[in-house]
């Protein structure tokens, strides 16, 4: 779409300034009848008297963004509904580092950007050394979202970068999400579940730790506060750092849509991209829908997030990596029918070409987990992916998990699906050794399909192992595994024979022969939350700060249902 152009108010201002601010006759065609109150950089809401006074035009009282820096004020322009934003206001070749707030806009207005949104300074490698001091802990820019709002982008190379020590805020409510999308959705309303990637995504970048840093470089220098910075994958960001309590804000109730950016293969931004975000951040009911690549990723930090849900993904629902510590709890992932999609969670410590034993380790506790594969093959089915089988969960290259009440199944005839979950090893025996010394851990989980469970590339020094014996083990209580054809289907997700996208757990659970299946909850919220750099132990009792005691199996049930409402796709 055209955009208009943006104006630098500062002329204006002055102009304003110099007449006072009242009496302003405004050329309603190119500025905002809120223009004069945004010049004056004092919040006024439509019906103040001031906007009032100075509008004499039909325009609606509508406030685009704006901000004021180095002087000069910057505004989108109204056109039609929506807010247009071109590359002066916002773009990858401008920081944007002061405050910034963006509207919810009434009658379903959008808010248009050209480019990229950088909010804060990024301090790279060269900055630093330099003496640039890294923004800590809110230190840099907020940018803060209004519920309801709604954010499009126009290309694949356009995203929101959150820089070190910067924060954004988007705390939507389950009746007004923030939605941030592609123009082909928003404002053309013609994207389907086919179209990925239309627009970048979300990048944080934060001061956690990073095990792509030394103890070395996370120790402050003579003139900064450390010397890591890790280049985020996909498009450009720094992060990394030594404080995996950082807040970089909080995402409540956001809606991801048709994101992702594949630079080369391995080289990819996600819809949602956790990099080196501490634990003081909030993520809590946030949508990923029609990813390329991956919905949600994290890169070390320790930011825990809860109500998450991935629909249609690429590549990989959940993946952690690079010393990531975290919880999550009530997390989804659907892939529907015949759409291509690589793993529920894929989860490493650090991958291919580097020692699968570097620290900080990564090791994630999740509770509550629904995956539902849909057995299409890489490369197969009616929305194409190139990135892999659809399987449940795969655990390899240093990664640690414990994993708790969670139902890994598939909506495919019959249960039919590839593995549900996976062990293996690639360059050390870490990952299945910490299985089998109880680091790792999995109880009162369901998985149900005929892929099973299995174990690929499994190192000589944990030969013999199996996933299955393992769950079978005296440690990992309550498991159940029903992947024999003669024992599906099984009743575990409301109308999941019929409904591509079903997600609620049934009250009960059922097998082949209509015999209940009886798995015990655990009481995840008994447990001592998992911090740096103790991680390497079997779970110690205590009392979580992040879990609540769970009621159902899976992610959600007609009791807790938490994603209707607000979420799409499903
Ligand atoms: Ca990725
Ligand atoms: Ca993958
Ligand atoms: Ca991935
Ligand atoms: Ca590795």
């Amino acid at each position: 779409m055209k955009l208009k152009n943006v104006f630098a108010l500062n002329v204006l201002a002055a102009t304003l300034a110099a007449c006072g601010g009242g009496d302003v006759n405004l050329n309603p065609s190119v500025t905002p009848a809120s223009s004069a109150a945004a010049a004056s950089s004092t919040p006024v809401t439509p019906s103040s008297s001031s906007v009032a006074s100075s509008s004499s035009s039909s325009v609606a009282a509508v406030a685009c963004a704006t901000y004021t820096q180095a002087g000069q004020t910057f505004q989108g322009a109204l056109s039609g509904n929506n807010c247009s934003y071109p590359a002066a206001f916002a773009s990858n070749s401008k920081q944007i580092t002061v405050n910034l707030t963006i509207p919810e806009l009434p009658n379903g207005g959008v808010h248009v950007f050209e480019g990229s949104i950088f909010i804060g300074e990024d301090v790279d490698n060269n900055a630093a050394v330099g003496g640039k001091r890294i923004p800590q802990n809110g230190e840099g820019a907020t940018l803060t979202i209004a519920a309801g709002a709604k954010i499009a982008f126009q290309n694949g190379t356009d995203y929101l970068r959150i820089a070190r020590g910067s924060r954004i805020v988007a705390d939507g409510t389950k009746a007004k999400p923030i939605i941030f999308s592609a123009v082909k959705d928003l404002v053309q309303n013609t994207a389907t579940v086919a179209d990925r990637g239309l627009w970048g995504g979300l990048q944080i970048n934060g001061n956690g730790l990073t095990n792509k840093c030394t103890d070395a470089q996370r120790a402050a220098t003579s003139n900064n506060v450390h010397s890591c910075h890790v280049l985020s994958e996909g498009l450009p960001g720094t992060y990394g750092g030594n404080n995996n309590t950082e807040s970089s804000g909080s995402l409540k109730y956001v809606v991801v849509k048709h994101a992702g950016y594949k630079v080369v293969e391995g080289n990819e931004l996600n819809a949602v991209n956790f990099n080196a975000v501490g634990s003081g951040t909030v993520v809590d009911h946030v949508q990923s829908y029609a990813a390329q690549d991956d919905a949600f990723e994290w890169f070390g930090g320790a930011v825990n997030a809860k109500h998450i849900v991935a629909v249609a993904t690429s590549d990989d629902s959940f993946d952690f990596t690079e010393g990531y510590v975290g919880h999550i709890q009530y997390a989804l992932s659907v892939a529907p029918a015949g759409v291509g999609g690589n793993h529920c969670v894929e989860a490493d410590n650090a991958g291919t070409d580097r020692p699968d034993n570097i620290k900080p380790l990564t090791k994630v506790r999740i509770s509550n987990l629904t995956c539902v594969s849909n057995n299409v093959t890489r490369n197969t089915g009616t929305v194409i992916s190139p990135d892999g089988d659809s399987i449940g969960l795969l655990i390899r290259e240093g990664f640690f998990i414990e994993l708790y009440n969670s139902i890994v199944t598939s909506n495919d005839v019959g249960m039919a699906s590839k593995s549900l979950f996976i062990f293996h090893d690639t360059e050390g025996p870490e990952t299945i050794k910490a299985a089998t010394d109880g680091w790792s851990v999995a109880k009162s989980n369901l998985f149900a399909g005929t892929g099973g469970t299995a174990q690929t590339r499994v190192n000589a020094a944990n030969a013999g192992f199996t996933t299955a014996a393992w769950l079978a083990n005296a440690t990992n209580t309550n498991n159940v595994v029903v992947s024999a054809t003669n024992q599906l289907p099984v009743s575990v997700l409301k109308n999941l024979a019929t409904n591509d996208k079903a997600y609620l757990t049934l009250p009960t659970l059922t097998d082949a022969t209509s015999a209940a299946i009886n798995i015990a909850l655990f009481d995840v919220s008994k447990l001592a939350d998992l911090v740096q750099p103790n991680v390497n132990t079997a779970p110690v009792a205590g009392t979580s700060a992040f879990f609540a005691n769970p009621t159902h199996l899976g992610a959600a049930s007609e009791t807790n249902d938490w994603v209707a409402g607000w979420t799409v796709g499903l």
